[in-house]
């Protein structure tokens, strides 16, 4: 397929005036060899502990096709306080049957990480990503979900082409994400995909609590532009995302999985909407960056 290549950084030099241009050009920066092969290591044995801690076969019941929609909805909103698991929808058959084993069977697992795993809290506090959210300029950083995406072998689902600022948004709009590559990330096995420079453009939706239920709204029809650049992403790049950024993943139809571990951050200075979708209590982000 036809694309555009990133511009490539080492973590090494730290976050560099050139890291800044690129980022403020592109929406995004990829940096290659942010996290070391153990810390990937260890966020992936952590993530195949969590799923084995996890109920996959009452789940997919609950959740099947027939009468589900109350409850998954639930399940969802809970996940902002939660470490909770959402199944690929190839895994499971219309009655609620796992059509895989459950390490095999889990597409996320979020969104709070980043608060109530050790492992992972350990990883988000770290000096690199204190170094990081100084070098994106966040002026008052707050972390209000993480997750991992498993992307699994055979049946990985697609992510759909989005924002991150539809799903955190701010007055004045200042969410950033943190993406990394627990493990190799290519073209094969559903690498992101970016429009390079599509943040410079408005945001298109709203996903927000109307009190009743969640909703997308539209706030401009303008056409996403298209992601021109594949972000292939050898196992601890970091790729950072800029909100308002165009994204997508494809699905996975190789034999391997493409773990990754995904952070986004808000900066307390700006106005964090009462409607968005995932509201946190106030012992959270309460952790220094
Ligand atoms: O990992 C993926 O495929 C998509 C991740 C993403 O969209 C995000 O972290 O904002």
């Amino acid at each position: 397929m036809d694309h555009k290549s990133p511009k490539r950084f080492e973590w090494s030099d730290g976050f560099t005036v050139a890291m800044q241009e690129a980022f403020e050009a592109d929406g995004f920066l990829v940096i290659d060899r942010f996290a070391s092969p153990d810390s990937c290591d260890r966020l992936l044995a952590q993530s195949k502990t969590l799923i084995d801690g996890f109920d996959a076969k009452a789940h997919s019941v609950a959740f099947s096709a027939t009468g589900q929609t109350h409850a998954a909805s639930d399940y969802f909103t809970n996940s902002a306080t939660d470490i909770s698991f959402f199944l690929e929808e190839e895994a499971v058959d219309d009655a609620g049957n796992l059509l895989k084993q459950k390490q095999r069977a889990v597409n996320k697992i979020g969104h709070a990480l980043h608060e109530l795993d050790p492992v992972f809290a350990d990883f988000s506090y770290s000096s690199d990503i204190k170094a990081l959210v100084k070098g994106a300029g966040l002026e008052k950083p707050s972390m209000v979900q993480s997750m991992v995406i498993c992307k699994q072998p055979y049946i990985g689902g697609e992510v759909n082409t989005h924002q991150d600022s539809t799903f955190l948004f701010t007055k004045p709009e200042t969410c950033v994400g943190f993406w990394i590559a627990l493990e190799d990330a290519t073209l094969e096995n559903g690498c992101m995909w970016a429009a390079a420079g599509g943040h410079h453009s408005s945001l298109r939706h709203r996903f927000r609590n109307n009190g009743q239920k969640m909703e997308m709204i539209t706030l401009d029809e303008t056409p996403m532009p298209h992601c021109d650049t594949a972000l292939p992403a050898p196992k601890g790049t970091l790729v950072v995302l800029h909100g308002r950024l165009p994204h997508h993943s494809a699905p996975n139809r190789s034999a391997v999985s493409r773990y990754a571990y995904a952070m986004h951050l808000i900066d307390e200075t700006a106005e964090y909407l009462e409607d968005n979708w995932l509201q946190r209590p106030k012992a959270f982000g309460t952790r220094q960056l």
